[in-house]
């Protein structure tokens, strides 16, 4: 069976006039970090690049990697960020306040680590569902019951047979790695109750393109949603959005509350107004894609001659990260051992590990400090805060940070 195809029709409304705009060259999988005896084995390297849909306004990739490639065995978990952690205990305090009585059944699907389902324990019945078997190993270790699968159909069935109809159903940061999404909205449709809730939570599109986010592409993000595509999406499966927040994380996300059409939530303006606020963007700025991606090349050019220019006067640059929209900024930009001797990440299972197609080594945030870099090219950009806290000692001392996105900075 191949391991990946050409999207050649819209993944929400089924056009087929879909207009490629942004061509990030082919690369391995972000995630697919290599161990030290792989770094000269040839690597698999897949087409990224978007497309537009004129018709619903979905953004989406025009090439699919199989699904059991990418999360086979998967490297991200989400509680190693403190402030995602909390950002996800407010979710859960919100649903369980707002939407669920103490007996009632929270599914979450891509549960991670149970980084959210943890902060409901004792409060209401959880279940996590997450295809990387890995990570829901530690989120069974958390106490959070989970099972290891793709939330399909028929999954869905057997999940109400046993516990009961979801008085709400949870997917954060997952909607946009599904591929078939009718499958998701089918098994959405047979677990939720009659007056459930769905709260589903993504990077929002007028965001990624606002700010230049294109390491954000890779091959696990199928969608980069707008609230129009979404209201297409759900009205085919009898679902309405009565909801929709903004959120900072993740570079600028959305909260959507769903719920079957005509249910007891009343439709806030937050929908009609983002509706409107994408419409607007897209008339008044007709070119707006096309900038964008020449907006991509300039900043990737922009970054290899401050790299290159530190370099020539003997500076030392190395990563600080090593999240997926940093692999993708790596090889975009085509930086390699010899411009970043390694990068330092926080996640355990990371270190020792290569980033794919750059064979850059990932080391500890210890060896960092130790080794204490002139510059370091902050990749997960939408963790500024957090790790430019964490790092107050290194900045102190003369250590510079160099932030990539929206723009190039050296803090
Ligand atoms: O959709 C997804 C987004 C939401 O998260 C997933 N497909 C995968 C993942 O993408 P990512 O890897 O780009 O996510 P992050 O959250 O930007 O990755 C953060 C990386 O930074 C992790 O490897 C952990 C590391 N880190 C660190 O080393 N020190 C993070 C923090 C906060 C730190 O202090
Ligand atoms: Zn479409």
């Amino acid at each position: 069976m191949q391991s990946s195809s050409r999207m050649d029709r819209c993944r929400i409304c089924g056009g087929t006039d879909l207009a490629l705009f942004l061509d990030l060259g082919a690369m391995p999988p972000a995630n697919a970090l290599l161990k030290p005896e792989e770094i000269d084995l040839p690597e698999a390297r897949y087409p990224l690049a978007l497309c537009h849909c004129p018709k619903c306004h979905l953004v989406q990739l025009t090439y699919k990697v199989r699904a059991e490639v990418l999360f086979h065995n998967y490297f991200y978990f989400s509680s190693v960020s403190q402030r995602m952690t909390q950002h996800f205990a407010g979710v859960a305090n919100d649903i369980a306040t707002r939407f669920v009585t103490s007996n009632g059944l929270v599914v979450e699907i891509g549960s991670n680590d149970g980084i959210l389902l943890r902060s409901l324990l004792g409060r209401c019945r959880i279940l996590g569902i997450d295809p990387a078997r890995n990570v829901v190993e530690h989120a069974i270790a958390n106490g959070v019951p989970s099972i290891a699968a793709f939330f399909t159909e028929a999954l869905a069935v057997e999940i109400r047979k046993q516990q009961g109809p979801a008085a709400a159903l949870l997917a954060n940061n997952v909607l946009a790695h599904i591929d078939d999404l009718d499958e998701v909205m089918r098994g959405v449709h047979q677990l939720l109750a009659d007056d459930g809730v769905m709260v589903m939570e993504f990077p929002y599109v007028e965001d990624f393109l606002d700010h230049l986010e294109f390491d954000t592409v890779y091959h696990e993000h199928l969608s980069y949603f707008g609230v129009r595509p979404l209201t297409h999406l759900f009205a085919r499966f009898g679902f309405e959005i009565f909801d929709v927040q903004r959120q900072s994380v993740h570079g600028g996300s959305i909260r959507i509350f769903g719920q079957r059409h005509g249910a007891s939530h009343p439709i806030q303006p937050s929908v009609q107004e983002l509706i409107e606020l994408e419409m607007l963007r897209s008339e008044r700025e007709p070119d707006r894609l096309i900038r964008f991606a020449c907006d991509v090349v300039m900043l990737r050019n922009e970054l290899r001659g401050l790299v290159a220019e530190l370099q020539r006067a003997g500076k030392k640059v190395v990563g600080y990260t090593a999240p997926a929209k940093g692999v993708v900024l790596l090889n975009y930009c085509g930086f390699g051992p010899l411009d970043l001797e390694y990068t330092a990440d926080a996640t355990p299972a990371k270190q020792g590990l290569y980033c794919p197609g750059v064979r850059i080594p990932i080391r500890s945030p210890e060896y960092f400090r130790q080794d204490h870099p002139d510059y370091a090219l902050l990749f997960a950009w939408n963790h500024k805060d957090e790790i430019l806290e964490k790092e107050k000692a290194y900045r102190q001392s003369g250590g510079k940070f160099i932030l990539p996105i929206p723009r190039v900075q050296v803090v």
